[in-house]
């Protein structure tokens, strides 16, 4: 397949100025009719113009109101159009036949449950009808959509409602206009049967905003917290960045049938359901908190996306970098109180660790600003979201935050109503700090996760105190050699009291706070701090100041004052991390070696000083406990062994569970939550830290607490409680995980977000269920359970890729079993959806790092998806990729 290169970029021969669209809907035929208007672009020599097209089936072309014979324009094999020689301006009218129920791959114009929606983004709108497909060209959109009334009674497309009227055959009519030029893929369709909640939202300008939220009629009372979360993202954007809602009407639509989170077409956002509906009794605590995020995210994209869009698709971290870091902030800025946003940034870091550095130290490792591709949806990765969003942070942190916001002011006021390129982000925040930021185009351009070495020395002669800091970016497929980064480097020195000292520099003439960002900008650079009276115990890269490993030996003995006295929260929980990340490798080494698995006594101290300590909050005390997930785990390792890393665990939690038991009852029974289920960060601050101490008292041997986590599940209300509860049963070895979960299926079958909790549930389970490995629950589940359904991505995500991402001691089982039904899926979902069988085809990225046994299986299985006949572009690359 074709490699498209960041540096072939050409600007458009030709501008497109206005678009109308009527459709008429029909599941197997729908008709699409296309008026454009289109002129050359003057600054191109080049007069032939490309209309994009897949699968399309054409009608007619009538250009100035002539119909085109078929050797006035030439059909190309990828389905694309090309009509030569247009010189002046035309209007083009274009008429096809598209089949929205054939079409699997939820890109275009497909069914959900009968519904009609669109899904654009990034090269979707092709597949809806012949257009100059690329988010450089933006054009007034009309809209006409014409329907049966009994099927589809709500027809919806961007921008303002401009007439509705009956039509014959009981059929009816609806007509948009955008009043905002914009990109294709920003363009939407919803039609169908769907119910809405409504507000009129006052807002800062005086104007009042329409707020809808359109779900199938049944999902009308789980759209309160949406509604209230849009409500608040609104609010945000005014006072955060003065930022406004430019519409008359704001729509969300919940679907099923999606492929991503959400999708933020210029006024009317699609949403996967299970980002917007929620009740406590079909979300837990994590799906609130994630609904408001990704509310926020597809809302503050109406300007960093929508009205500043992207020159090209290499640029896609312009606008998600940025909106992911707009929604971390909005998020944070919810939560109050500076611990909770603590917890939200320990979360988001550690989804950063878990996922973006394992991309970057692999085959598909690539810049937040990649340099081609094969299939730019293969692009939509940590790397360009996450990592991006870190980039985008790092600048709010060398600017300050007004010089950030004076930065996206420039950036907004320079460049709305077009489209730009991350060089003019960057620019616009150099020139309104008057900073220069060259060097900082390496985080865009430079793939690898970089490692800063920390030296210290502490003189007490002279009372002063050395940091050196280095860096070193491993090598990344194309990139051996990595100049320097720019890193900002958060530090503070500890005294032996616990405090913070007052922090001066050689050059300085008085002290300055107590925390200080070093800028390393150099290979290798030093800092003398002086009147540094006694030897200082360094908290380094504060609240994760840079997306870098940091290599400092701290001696057990400096963690376990860390995780006690560090006054920057983000590091407290960390030095705990790394105490049970020492703790959790001398067991993995003791269980390979044959010898009894022991608990490294620092981290027993730590862990017994925090789980007692009354002056933390439970939110805080339940993340800083949690034992590190088995993929960040792994990332520590130097080969991985999955067996050994569950077996330590398990070791682990029993241990803990056993000789902590009286304490951890003490705390569960502290933790009583409010009878009253709220979302806030609070309560499920302490429903987190029950279910931690449950956790370990089930696994510890308490037979109480599985007594108690039946009750639960069996008695609460809220989802949070109950799933917590099945899990650790399920996790367990008792017998009664069978009724329960047949009990929890018979309640939740008909509930789709519930009942891909159940999948996820079985699909993640630590411990094979009757001797039989969950491989082979799955993969019943997959072939006779009646409410699995392939094409439904929801589905293949909390069963196949749940388990195949999640349950690396059971996946890589030495067998072989995983990666023969990972073969079958991969292949199987290709045909189906070819970005969520490259999705799960990721899984298998890390097969260099595993047991030599596990490599070569896995190796074995990527050639053999390799060799298949007919693979999607999406799979194609990835697979290829890792094989290289
Ligand atoms: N901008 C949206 C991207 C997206 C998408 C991309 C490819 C295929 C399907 C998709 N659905 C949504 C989501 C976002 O980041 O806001
Ligand atoms: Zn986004």
């Amino acid at each position: 397949s074709a490699t498209v290169y960041r540096k072939d970029y050409i600007p458009p021969t030709h501008w497109v100025d206005s678009v109308h669209l009527e459709f008429d809907l029909h599941p197997q035929q729908t008709h699409v009719h296309s008026t454009l208007i289109i002129r050359p672009n003057e600054d191109r020599i080049n007069n032939d113009l490309v209309l994009n097209g897949r699968d399309l089936e054409l009608v007619r072309i009538v250009m100035d109101g002539r119909e085109l014979d078929r050797t006035e324009y030439t059909l190309m094999p990828n389905g694309d159009i090309v009509l030569r020689g247009i010189t002046k301006e035309i209007k083009l009218e274009i008429e096809n036949i598209i089949n929205p129920q054939a079409n699997t791959s939820l890109m275009g114009l497909y069914l959900s449950k009968g519904n009609f929606m669109t899904q654009c983004e990034a090269e979707g709108f092709r597949r809806i009808t012949y257009y100059p497909d690329r988010p450089d060209i933006s054009a007034k959109f009309t809209v006409r959509i014409n329907a049966p009334k009994s099927v589809c009674p709500v027809l919806l497309s961007n921008g303002n409602l401009v007439e509705e009227g009956e039509l014959d055959g009981n059929w009816h009519y609806t007509c948009w206009e955008d009043p905002f030029p914009k990109p294709s893929y920003l363009f939407a369709l919803v039609a169908g049967n769907l119910k809405c909640r409504e507000e009129k939202f006052q807002l800062k300008n005086g104007k009042k905003a329409l707020l809808q939220i359109w779900v199938e009629p049944q999902n009308l009372d789980k759209t309160e917290f949406a509604l209230e979360s849009l409500k608040r993202a609104i609010a945000w954007d005014e006072e955060r960045f003065g930022l406004e809602l430019d519409l008359e009407r704001f729509m969300i639509v919940a679907t099923d049938d999606f492929t991503m989170g959400a999708m933020e077409n210029k006024g009317l956002n699609i949403f996967n359901s299970r980002c917007v509906l929620a009740t406590p009794e079909v979300a837990t605590d994590r799906d609130f908190a994630r609904i408001e995020s990704v509310i926020g995210h597809e809302y503050f994209h109406n300007w960093t996306g929508n009205r500043v869009t992207c020159r090209d698709w290499f640029q896609l971290t312009l606008k998600e970098g940025l909106t992911v870091f707009r929604e971390q902030e909005f998020a944070a800025d919810m939560l109050g109180d500076s611990t909770a946003r603590a917890v939200k940034r320990i979360e988001d870091v550690r989804y950063l660790r878990d996922r973006q550095f394992t991309e970057d130290a692999g085959p598909m490792a690539h810049p937040i600003r990649p340099e081609s591709y094969e299939e730019i949806n293969n692009f939509y990765t940590t790397t360009v979201y996450e990592k991006g969003a870190e980039v985008i942070r790092m600048l709010q942190t060398l600017l300050g935050k007004d010089g950030f916001k004076r930065g996206l002011e420039q950036y907004i006021r320079d460049h709305d109503g077009s489209s730009a390129t991350c060089e003019d982000f960057l620019n616009a925040m150099a020139e309104a700090n008057m900073r220069n930021l060259s060097q900082f185009t390496r985080w865009y351009s430079q793939a690898g996760t970089p490692h800063v070495r920390v030296r210290t020395h502490w003189d007490e002669r002279s009372a002063t105190y050395t940091i050196t800091l280095s860096q070193f970016c491993p090598p990344t497929p194309g990139q051996t050699k990595k100049e320097p980064f720019f890193i900002p480097f958060d530090v503070a020195l500890f005294n032996s009291k616990g405090k913070p000292i007052a922090l001066q520099l050689q050059a300085e003439t008085n002290a300055k706070g107590t925390s200080r960002v070093l800028e390393l900008t150099d290979e290798e650079h030093s800092w003398v701090f002086v009147g540094v009276k006694e030897k200082p115990i360094p908290s380094l890269a504060r609240n994760f100041s840079a997306p870098i490993i940091v290599d400092y030996n701290y001696s057990p003995e400096e963690l376990v004052f860390l995780s006690q006295c560090d006054n920057d929260a983000f590091n407290r929980a960390h030095a705990m991390e790394e105490l049970s990340l020492l703790c959790i490798n001398e067991m993995v080494s003791d269980y390979e070696r044959g010898t009894r698995m022991v608990i490294n006594p620092h981290y027993r101290n730590a862990f017994e000083s925090m789980l007692t300590d009354k002056s933390i909050s439970p939110a805080f005390k339940a993340i800083a406990l949690t034992l590190p997930s088995e993929t960040r785990i792994a990332e520590a390792q130097p080969m991985i062994n999955p067996i050994s890393i569950r077996a330590a665990i398990r070791s682990l939690r029993e241990q803990l569970g056993r000789q902590f038991s009286h304490l951890i009852m003490r705390v569960f029974d502290d933790n009583a939550p409010n009878p009253v289920y709220s979302p806030n960060a609070a309560d499920a601050g302490k429903r987190a830290m029950r279910a931690f101490c449950f956790e370990l008292l089930l696994a510890g041997g308490n037979a109480k607490s599985l007594l108690r986590a039946r009750q639960i599940f069996e008695t609460s209300k809220n989802l949070t409680e109950r799933l917590d509860a099945l899990r650790i049963i399920v996790n367990s070895a008792s017998p009664t995980k069978f009724t329960l979960l047949e009990a929890a299926e018979t309640e939740w079958r008909n509930e789709p977000l519930l009942i891909n909790k159940w999948f996820t549930l079985q699909a993640t389970a630590t411990v094979p269920m009757d001797e039989c490995p969950i491989v082979d629950v799955v993969q019943n589940l997959v072939e006779r359970y009646p409410g699995y359904n392939a094409h439904n991505p929801n589905n293949v995500y909390s069963l196949v890729l749940a388990f195949c991402q999640n349950n690396l001691a059971e996946f890589h089982r030495p067998d072989g079993v995983g990666y023969k039904f990972w073969v079958e899926q991969v292949l199987k979902l290709d045909r189906i959806n070819p970005q969520v069988s490259s999705r799960l085809a990721r899984c298998l990225d890390g097969w260099r790092r595993y047991t030599p046994e596990c490599s070569k299986l896995m190796f074995s299985a990527l050639k053999y998806v390799y060799s298949q006949p007919n693979l999607s572009t999406d799979l194609k690359e990835v697979v290829g990729k890792a094989l290289n």
